[in-house]
């Protein structure tokens, strides 16, 4: 199969360079995406500005009325996405149907947006004078979204953007083009106007680029690695674009000497080994008091020596591949790095090599213990089934070594101590945090982000998402008959 870009309403036959698009799973080839150039960005981009200036004169409860459809169409079709996504993005079954699910609540809650969009009223320093805000929607917006979860993001993005009265213009991953695909055929099918929504296919350096150097996008939203995301603002800044980011975490669990430890114990295999670890809120620190520290070590490498690891359409499987050669050696090479530095491997640390692993790209569910809080492995975001075990004697001391590093997506506490809960929501420094729960698991009609190097203040999800996709606009209704003048004293 050869995907197209999906320009103006239409399918594109273009003469493109192309690339594979590989079944993580198996190897196999799934289809052939093609590499676009500055030329389809643009002419994306025009139709877009295009199709924007009428959808914005839709009334945004008729505009919701589109978003209603894509998630009947997307509940409709749950199973048959949730199929393709784990044939091209490898996380087990279960999950890609959580993510479906997460596309699914996205378009209802952001389709009842529509009879929202609050905006304010204000009163007025002037007697007869009537002061309000709305918000008004930005005109064209670029979206950057990660291959770990093509469905669910490119929703967090495109649905308040879209009922927001914006036109769209989305770069997916090469790496899963085919959810994009077909989402995009459920836009067509549910007849949103033609340009309204626009997907080329290519590779940052050229797409992204063309996408946030393009006069025409006030908005880019993007999602991805910390390294790319800086080059995203940076490039962005020059051109006084809006730039939201979302890169990434460090994500630690804490287990108090009070814990259930059961309970943290499920919530730490899932959050971990959930995704093979490719979740920008995958937890890889799990910070533990150390009177509870070698209970909780031995239940944690009991439960993962149970873990199947394989294909994620086998239901029995819990943990797939991971999504590339590259991301299997990067995954390799941190555990190298961590035994260099002294950690003491629990368990795991190998890429599988025998059949049928050797097809796709398989690595064990890891866990090093006796990790120190400055170590390479429990700094930097690997992306990967890999876990760190970090020692602490106290509460305090385990939100420092939570704290201390750049990333700040999301934390979470397992205690019964309703004194250190509330110590730890208030002083964890994270934009998400869960107590007695995994680092995994946001719900869409919360604010989606975080603090330091994940983002730069913007948030996806929930209201939060509306502010990146509008502009505020104040407007003045004078009824006086007369000239008045703010700000200027009248006594005298
Ligand atoms: C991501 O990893 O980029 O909170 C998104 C979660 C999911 C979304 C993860 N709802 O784990």
């Amino acid at each position: 199969m050869n995907l197209k870009n999906y320009i103006n309403g239409r399918w594109m036959d273009r003469d493109l360079e192309t690339a594979a698009v590989i079944n993580p799973a198996t190897g196999e080839e799934l289809a052939k995406v093609p590499l676009s150039t500055k030329q389809e960005v643009d002419e994306a981009v025009r139709s877009a500005k295009q199709a924007q200036k009428t959808w914005a004169l839709i009334p945004a409860p008729k505009r919701a009325e589109y978003l209603y459809e894509i998630g009947y169409r997307l509940k409709e079709k749950k199973d048959a996405l949730a199929e393709i996504l784990t044939k091209e993005m490898g996380k087990v079954l279960e999950e890609a149907r959580g993510e479906v699910q997460e596309g699914i609540d996205m378009a209802f809650y952001m389709a009842g947006e529509g009879r929202r969009l609050f905006g304010e009223t204000t009163p007025s320093e002037l007697p007869n004078k009537f002061a309000m805000s709305v918000r008004s929607p930005v005109g064209v917006v670029g979206i950057i979204t990660p291959w770990n979860f093509p469905l669910a993001i490119a929703t967090w993005k495109s649905f308040p953007a879209i009922v927001a009265g914006n036109a769209v213009v989305w770069k997916p991953s090469v790496e899963t083009p085919l959810m994009a695909n077909e989402l995009g055929k459920i836009i067509e099918e549910v007849g949103l106007p033609e340009g309204v929504f626009n997907i080329v296919f290519g590779a940052g350096s050229t797409v992204g680029t063309a996408l946030i150097e393009h006069p025409d996008v006030k908005v880019i939203s993007f999602t991805g690695s910390n390294e790319t995301g800086r080059k995203v603002a940076e490039l962005g800044g020059r051109h006084l674009k809006k730039v939201s980011l979302e890169m990434g975490g460090k994500n630690a669990v804490i287990v108090m000497d009070d814990a259930d430890l059961n309970l943290a114990v499920e919530g730490i295999i899932w959050s971990a080994f959930g995704t093979a670890g490719q979740r920008c809120t995958a937890c890889s620190r799990v910070i533990v008091h150390k009177d509870v520290k070698n209970e909780l070590e031995e239940k944690l490498v009991a439960k993962t020596r149970k873990l199947t690891i394989g294909n994620g359409l086998d239901p029995n499987v819990k943990v797939g591949p991971v999504i590339n050669k590259a991301a299997l050696e990067k995954i390799h090479h941190y555990v190298q790095i961590g035994k260099k530095e002294g950690a003491r491997l629990l368990i795991g640390g190998e890429t599988l090599t025998a059949s049928p692993y050797n097809q796709g790209y398989y690595f064990e569910p890891t866990i090093f213990t006796d990790v120190k809080p400055d170590m390479t492995i429990a700094q930097e975001e690997i992306f990967g089934p890999v876990l760190s075990i970090i020692e602490v004697s106290s509460l305090e001391e385990a939100i420092e070594v939570n704290n201390s590093v750049k990333f700040g997506l999301s934390s979470s506490i397992y205690s019964q101590d309703v004194n250190k809960i509330f110590q730890a929501q208030r002083d964890l420094d994270t934009g998400i945090v869960y107590v007695n729960a995994g680092t995994i698991g946001a719900e869409i009609h919360l604010p989606f982000g975080g603090t330091k190097g994940t983002g730069n203040g913007h948030r996806d999800s929930g209201q939060a998402a509306l502010d990146v996709f509008t502009e505020w606009k104040s407007i003045y209704v004078d009824y006086s008959g007369k000239l008045q003048r703010a700000q200027i004293d009248t006594e005298k």
